[in-house]
């Protein structure tokens, strides 16, 4: 029996219901892609996920890759081969990529709502296979060259990674050591050791094109410090014919050195990687050729970074809500004490422990976090759609940008944080001791979920980039927007009456919340010393930065969820067939979270204004 229990009825609710995708489908850049077979694509990859995919979960976990240091590889098991071949013959990865390179046009909502799928029962599948994606960004920041390659990446089904980290250049990007230096071919040599390398080394793909931050040096000009001096490399594993894709038989001097041993997804190989070490394999150098023939590295990765924060954040949700659809699965099943009003009565008859209010308590606090951020991912992705409706029609839309941009760091800050807890506290707890035994999944979904927190920049990275950049910097634009957005749902006639005080609710989380960014933002103008500011007061935004990511998390998870309950009110005053259970769960589940999550948010604002320099001020050694 799968592992993995997918939700296909509510991510077509998302996409259908709430988020009105039927009405970009089949028509523009989507005309291949109506209604029917957007749905026929959802059914066939949850099929697949279910059945392939998920099949290989735990052999991957007991019987991970082991590192050869003599050959400098690190085979996967062969379930997994099965499993990601199964996912590769399905031809469905050509939704990651442009038409331009051989992929499929199809908007990232209905790509994000397939991807809860594949992450959910096997991520590291998605991770290995992620060619078709890398390809796109190769090609669209490429010339003529490197759109050529980008070609051949799909041609043949190349595996991908994004080459940032090193041993002294984790979160501080801008601290890599790793340089290029420049060869008369027009190529460079790369030299350097990264480590945490993703999918660098397996048996999976003929070959593996690796994307490299490395700092060019003896140009005028370019490779100066920080992350802006940093340029991006095409690194493959194998040399090819740049016009044929043909190995040609010669070895590059990129070479994994060590994989890593680890908490979780333990069959996605993290590794290693030496860069043109004579020391190493054959001694071979690491030959790269620059993205675009322009010195624009971190620019270029970050359209890598975007897609992999989302990714992220997708799957940590994902794996709450198999968590949740297991821990559910349990409890109607297991039998345990009398109901609460017979506890005095030793005779009374044992019910499941569905009964217990507690029980019931961690259901619904499991179900509305998986369903209302759910809807936060493809809300985001409708966003992406947006963006990708006006490139198509050869415009811009700015707005669809930069509020994506905003809801970027909450996909994954915030999802992360809440799924890899809840996985914890209540989708295993839901089991008692059994949720600790390896038969049942939870157990591997918390290890495999720890990791969401940590990479793609850690919650604390994704807390900063949200109030420095995605609110300051972008002077509250989309922020503001979105703040509008949930205060015209407030204000207006939502559920008929019938969700009036979770309205209310809503709006007293919203102003406070509103009131916490306001505060941050007097901390930090009060923290300019050139206007005879305290510097220091800008350490009171770096101790609230995470807290205002899961606050305005809260807000719009809470938003969305009283949205689904407006839809499924409406749905339930008509003929619903067998959906009045699904539609009725809609509903509690926005009530739960509205009044017993929201109100929370009053505190943690009161806890973020009351924020002084304590801390700071605190000798180290006392802590
Ligand atoms: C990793 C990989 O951890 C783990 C998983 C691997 C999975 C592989 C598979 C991937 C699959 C992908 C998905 C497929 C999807 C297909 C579907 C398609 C529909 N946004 O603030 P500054 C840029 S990898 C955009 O001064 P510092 C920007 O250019 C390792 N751009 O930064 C900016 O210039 P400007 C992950 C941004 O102080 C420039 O950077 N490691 C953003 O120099 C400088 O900005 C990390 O994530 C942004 N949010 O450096 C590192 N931010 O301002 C975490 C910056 O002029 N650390 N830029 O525009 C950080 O992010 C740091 O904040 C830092 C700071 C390094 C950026
Ligand atoms: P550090 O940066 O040392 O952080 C340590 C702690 O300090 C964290 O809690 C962090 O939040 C905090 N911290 C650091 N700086 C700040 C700051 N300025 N403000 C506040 N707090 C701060 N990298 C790649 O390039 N490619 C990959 O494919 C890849 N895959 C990975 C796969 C796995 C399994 C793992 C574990 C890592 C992977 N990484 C990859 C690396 C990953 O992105 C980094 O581990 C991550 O960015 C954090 O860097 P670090 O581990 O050096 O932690």
């Amino acid at each position: 029996m799968s592992h993995y229990k997918s939700n296909l009825r509510d991510i077509q609710f998302n996409l259908f219901e709430l988020l009105g995708r039927d009405e970009i489908l089949g028509a523009g850049p989507f005309e291949e892609m109506d209604v029917d077979t957007a749905k026929e694509v959802l059914a066939e990859i949850d099929r697949i996920s279910r059945e392939d995919l998920a099949a290989s979960f735990v052999e991957g976990d007991r019987n991970p890759p082991v590192f050869d240091p003599a050959t400098n590889t690190a085979p996967v098991p062969e379930g997994f081969k099965k499993s990601y071949d199964a996912w590769m013959e399905s031809g469905f990865w050509s939704l990651q990529a442009p038409p331009e390179v051989g992929g499929t046009a199809a908007p990232p909502s209905l790509v994000w709502a397939t991807a809860e799928l594949i992450l959910g029962a096997n991520t590291p599948i998605w991770m290995y296979g992620a060619g078709p994606f890398f390809s796109k960004v190769v090609y669209e920041n490429g010339n003529d060259r490197d759109k050529r390659i980008a070609e051949i990446m799909v041609e043949r089904l190349w595996g991908a990674t994004m080459v940032l980290t090193e041993p002294d250049a984790g979160s501080d990007v801008g601290a890599g050591k790793a340089f290029a230096t420049a060869n008369d071919d027009g190529s460079w040599n790369i030299s350097g050791v990264k480590r945490f390398i993703t999918s660098a080394e397996s048996d999976l793909q003929e070959n593996i094109m690796h994307l490299v931050l490395a700092r060019p040096k003896g140009v005028e000009g370019v490779g100066g410090p920080g992350t802006k001096g940093l340029s991006l490399f095409l690194v493959p594993k194998y040399h090819f014919d740049h016009e044929t894709g043909e190995l040609t038989g010669e070895r590059n001097g990129a070479y994994v050195t060590n994989v890593e041993h680890k908490m979780g997804i333990k069959v996605s190989n993290t590794c290693e990687v030496t860069f043109g070490d004579p020391q190493v394999g054959g001694g071979e150098p690491a030959k790269g050729w620059l993205l675009g023939e322009v010195h624009n590295g971190i620019a270029q990765m970050f359209d890598v970074i975007e897609n992999a924060r989302m990714m992220v954040g997708t799957k940590a949700i994902s794996t709450l809500s198999t968590g949740y659809l297991n821990a559910l699965e349990y409890a109607k099943e297991r039998v345990q004490g009398p109901d609460l009003t017979q506890a005095s009565d030793k005779t009374a008859p044992k019910v499941t422990i569905t009964h217990h209010p507690d029980v019931r308590r961690s259901l619904m606090t499991q179900k509305a976090y998986a369903e209302g951020m759910r809807s936060l991912v493809l809300y985001t992705a409708a966003w992406q759609d947006k963006v990708m409706l006006a490139k198509a029609a050869g415009e811009e839309d700015k707005l669809a940008e930069t509020v994506n941009d905003l809801l970027l760091p909450i996909v994954k800050g915030y999802g992360s944080e809440r799924s890899w807890t809840l996985l914890g506290t209540e989708s295993l707890q839901t089991l008692g001791g059994s949720g600790f035994l390896q038969e049942y999944p939870i157990e591997q979904y918390v290890r495999d979920a720890k990791i969401d927190t940590l990479y793609e920049g850690t919650t604390a990275i994704q807390g900063q980039d949200f109030f420095f950049r995605k609110i300051v910097k972008d002077g509250g634009n989309a922020l503001g927007h979105l703040a509008g957005e949930i205060k015209g749902f407030i204000d207006s006639e939502a559920g008929n009456g019938r969700l009036k005080n979770e309205r209310e609710l809503l709006a007293k989380a919203l102003e406070d919340a509103q009131a916490l960014v306001g505060h941050m933002v007097n901390d930090l103008m009060s923290a300019d010393a050139s206007s005879g500011g305290e510097l220091r007061n800008v350490y009171k935004v770096g101790l609230n930065s995470t807290r205002l990511l899961m606050v305005l998390g809260d807000v719009v998870v809470g938003w969305l969820l009283l949205r689904g309950a407006e839809v499924a009110l409406d749905k339930l005053s008509g003929d619903v067939g067998g959906d009045k259970a699904f539609y009725e769960g809609k509903v509690a589940a926005a009530q739960f979270f509205a009044t017993q999550v929201l109100p929370k948010v009053s505190a943690e604002v009161a806890i973020g204004q009351a924020t002084d320099l304590a801390l700071m001020d605190l000798d180290e050694a006392s802590f």
